[in-house]
């Protein structure tokens, strides 16, 4: 007879439940309604939406994302459709009853604009979380606010007595043993509900040989790199902050998942929920599906029924 036990993939985020633990990394295909109607209709098992801000922004020129076997190099510049419409898209989507968080990524571009961004989303219904993104890589001029730990304690400092629902941020990649500790440190400080690692990592360049030039066109072709080029950066951070944060802060993995396999080693280095984001782009949205079937059938052939039984279990030699 074949195994016929059942294998759950639900997870917890703090007090967020999900039904499945894959979901879209923001910026990939959660931009305009259509994107999130999509991704409500999908296998995924929560929506999270682009970052946002409080104007409309068009972003950066185009081409600013491209593909190649390896990943993905993007300069998209923050585009996205205002906080207004993140707002009242959370009221459509409760009312699709598709029984899965709605998840709004806040990028302001000052401390200020962060603070009226939670402050507004704090009275928008229908909204289950908030992913505070430190990280963005692509903003002429301003720098990745999770590699000035100073800014860092700021910015925490002044949004976490604000947020009214479960809050998290969005990391950076990071290199060091020291950083890793730093950071931990000064999180841990903070009621967060879970952390996400990790954003793209920042100005890499990727060019062409045969046309002799780079390939996006904002910042000379400098942007952030997805996809295969990161996972083994991103499994590291995850792991990291996993051993090194308070256990009631999850940790959401994101890097280089294109198969169950991957996510897989994102919840076996102590991912509590995996998002996907080069490979979302590639695939649109039966990716979390196929991702999802994938998954659990590792899980069936090594006898596990849910993520608890491996998550976080990772072997040392
Ligand atoms: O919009 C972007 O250029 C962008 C953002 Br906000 C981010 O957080 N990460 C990224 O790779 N691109």
């Amino acid at each position: 007879m074949e195994n016929s036990t059942t294998v759950s993939l639900s997870t917890q985020i703090g007090r967020v439940a999900l039904p499945v633990c894959l979901y879209n990394a923001s910026g990939a295909r959660c931009t305009t309604a259509q994107d999130l109607l999509a991704l409500a209709q999908s296998g995924a098992g929560a929506v999270l939406s682009k970052s946002s801000t409080m104007q409309f922004r068009e972003g950066n020129p185009a081409p600013r994302y491209y593909e190649t076997t390896l990943g993905s190099i993007n300069s998209m510049g923050l585009p996205n459709l205002g906080h207004e419409f993140y707002g009242q898209h959370a009221q459509v989507h409760a009312a699709l009853q598709s029984g899965k968080p709605y998840i709004v990524s806040v990028s302001g571009l000052s401390l200020e604009e962060n603070v009226s961004l939670i402050g507004f989303y704090n009275e928008a219904a229908g909204i289950d979380a908030i992913e505070l993104n430190l990280s963005c890589p692509n903003l002429p001029g301003k720098p990745q606010t999770g590699y000035d730990f100073e800014q860092v304690q700021h910015v925490l400092d002044a949004v976490c007595p604000l947020a009214k629902q479960p809050l998290g941020v969005k990391l950076p990649p990071y290199f060091d043993i020291v950083h890793f500790e730093q950071m931990a440190a000064i999180l841990n400080r903070y009621p967060l509900a879970f952390v996400t690692c990790i954003n793209s990592v920042g100005n890499g360049l990727v060019i062409d040989a045969h046309t002799e030039t780079v390939v996006i066109k904002p910042k000379n072709g400098f942007g952030g790199l997805g996809g295969d080029y990161v996972k083994p950066t991103a499994l590291a951070n995850v792991h990291a902050f996993y051993r090194l944060l308070r256990p009631e802060i999850g940790v959401i993995g994101c890097g280089g998942v294109k198969t169950g396999q991957d996510a897989f080693e994102h919840i076996l280095c102590g991912a509590v929920a995996v998002q996907i984001g080069t490979q979302l782009m590639r695939e649109d949205m039966p990716v979390f599906a196929r991702i999802a079937y994938e998954l659990q059938t590792i899980m069936q052939q090594k006898g596990y029924t849910r993520l608890e039984d491996f998550r976080g279990k990772l072997r040392y030699l």
